[in-house]
């Protein structure tokens, strides 16, 4: 049965600041403490995702985490109101307070790793929430996540949504950023690109995803090892600020489009998809040379951070690529070639504004994480979270009323912060199907 793909994007939330919280994402870093636009950068998001409607992608929405994590904050033993909770964090603990305000679930290609069902032995859907263990902050995603997922994904009978894996070191895993998946529209092979294995000290930046969490995904999904491949990420490419494989590779139906240095064996990883698609597909790799396009400016650029989408009765893929790469000369001329050439596999490119979550180092691909449904388990997920002109119009408008213009530094210990926040959050819940239960501060 054909499957069709929806991008489910996560909704900037109203905390959206630049905290530098991500040793190894160049943005983040350079970025620090500047001033963040929580409006804007909600907005930002909200068009893409029309944009993305609007070619014909199927598109839904990821409500944001409730931050800060107040809960996070008292487990640390700081007791007392949520706003005396909040102060006595930034007077003693300020990179936990950091921590507990960032707004990073908006990276829904972080949030789990998919296999649709045609993967799966048991013919359901599965997913895993990523455990995020590498970085505090995203550490304190995945319960939220995972109750994101079983919101959207209701229906045992269709769905598995497994718990994010033990978070240790050992078994580091940050979703579907990591993961890509080659098809032809049914059975796929699914690709899982790691940084290390749990037992290698590395120098240099963290390598977020370990071999041992692919591994174990892939078994809790029951895919057929003869589909299923484990490809090295580059060293090289980690150290240039590549902390996600997404940064430098997009896969999308039977294309693989990537950086010559995204992969530490690139012939071994294109001779092993061609053996195990063999009977599904025939699949087509994309590469960019270092000469067209260092790893620094696919880094600074985000190029390869790209969504792939096919057009209703498009004979090549769109690229949706972020502004950034139209103002850099290098990519930008690269693109044009690429789509200029006949025959090419991707022929024709957008350009979307996503700046403010670009300064933290997510681009386009970053945004989504994509869910592929047969018919029936695309009428079986919970109704509501895709996106209709009429559900955009109200999330702008909740946004325009609800969220702040500008988040400075000298703003982030603001108590105000946390009622204004459970305010416009407990608002989403009735805007999208979430229930009077769904944010721990609805829970009591
Ligand atoms: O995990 N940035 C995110 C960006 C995630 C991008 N996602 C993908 N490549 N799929 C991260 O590094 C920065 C937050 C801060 O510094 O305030 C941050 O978490």
């Amino acid at each position: 049965m054909s499957l069709a793909e929806i991008n489910f994007d996560g909704l900037v939330g109203p905390t959206h600041n630049y905290a530098g919280l991500s040793e190894g994402n160049l943005a983040s870093a350079r970025n620090r403490d500047s001033v963040a636009r929580p409006r804007e950068a909600a907005l930002e998001g909200i068009a893409k995702m029309r944009k993305l409607a609007a070619l014909g992608a199927p598109q839904g929405v990821l409500p944001p985490h409730a931050r800060p994590d107040v809960h996070f904050l008292r487990s640390l033993g700081f007791s007392g109101s949520d706003a005396a909770v909040w102060r006595r964090a930034w007077e003693e603990e300020e990179a936990a307070a950091r921590a507990a305000l960032a707004a990073s679930a908006m990276w829904a290609a972080n949030a789990a790793t998919i296999s649709p069902s045609p993967d799966c032995a048991d013919g359901r859907l599965h997913a895993s929430a990523a455990n995020l263990s590498t970085m505090l902050h995203r550490f304190l995603e995945a319960e939220q996540t995972q109750r994101t997922l079983r919101a959207l994904l209701l229906d045992e009978a269709r769905f598995a949504v497994h718990e994010a894996l033990p978070a240790h070191g050992a078994f580091s895993d940050e979703g579907a950023a990591n993961h890509m998946r080659l098809h032809a529209g049914g059975e796929g092979v699914e690709v899982f690109v790691y940084g290390r294995s749990a037992a290698e000290a590395r120098a240099g930046f963290p390598a977020r995803q370990t071999l041992e969490a692919c591994s174990a995904i892939a078994r809790r999904h029951g895919l057929s090892k003869a589909r299923t491949v484990f490809a090295r990420q580059a060293p090289e490419a980690i150290d240039a600020g590549a902390f996600h494989n997404d940064v430098v590779a997009v896969a999308h139906e039977h294309v693989l489009f990537h950086h010559e240095h995204a992969f530490a064996d690139k012939a071994a990883l294109y001779a092993e998809i061609r053996e195990k698609a063999r009977g599904l597909f025939e699949p087509v790799f994309v590469e960019v040379s270092a000469r067209d396009v260092s790893l620094a400016e696919a880094v600074s650029s985000y190029l390869f951070n790209s969504q792939l989408v096919s057009e209703p009765g498009a004979s090549s893929l769109t690229l949706i690529a972020p502004t950034e790469v139209r103002d850099n000369n290098r990519t930008a001329a690269f693109v044009a070639d690429m789509i200029a050439k006949p025959g090419a596999a991707i022929g024709r490119v957008e350009y979307v504004d996503v700046r403010q979550s670009m300064r933290n180092g997510g681009g386009p691909a970053c945004l989504r994480l994509r869910i592929a449904v047969t018919a029936p388990e695309r009428a079986a997920l919970a109704q509501g979270f895709l996106l209709s002109d009429a559900l955009a119009d109200q999330l702008e408008a909740w946004v325009r009323s609800h969220y702040r213009e500008a988040l400075a530094p000298e703003d982030l210990a603001d108590p105000a912060l946390i009622s204004e926040t459970q305010t416009a959050l407990d608002a989403l819940t009735r805007i999208l199907p979430l229930g009077g239960d769904f944010y721990p501060f609805q829970r009591g």
